[in-house]
């Protein structure tokens, strides 16, 4: 499990489409968004990490 901090994450919804565009990619075993502390709970396959990061990014939510 790795931990990353993302702009952007204000709510509940937020969570939801983070949650829900980084689970249906390949190499993604678990994502978990912590609204508050504005992070992202990520168990990732070996090689992922480049593509979430761009997905994030994509998604209006960018890795700090
Ligand atoms: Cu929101």
């Amino acid at each position: 499990m790795q931990t990353v901090t993302v702009a952007n994450v204000m709510c509940g919804g937020c969570a939801n489409t983070i949650e829900t565009s980084l689970s249906e990619m390949d190499g993604v075993d678990y994502v978990k968004v912590n609204v508050e502390d504005k992070t992202v709970t990520l168990g990732l396959d070996e090689g992922v990490m480049q593509s979430v990061t761009e997905k994030l990014a994509e998604l209006g939510y960018p890795v700090q």
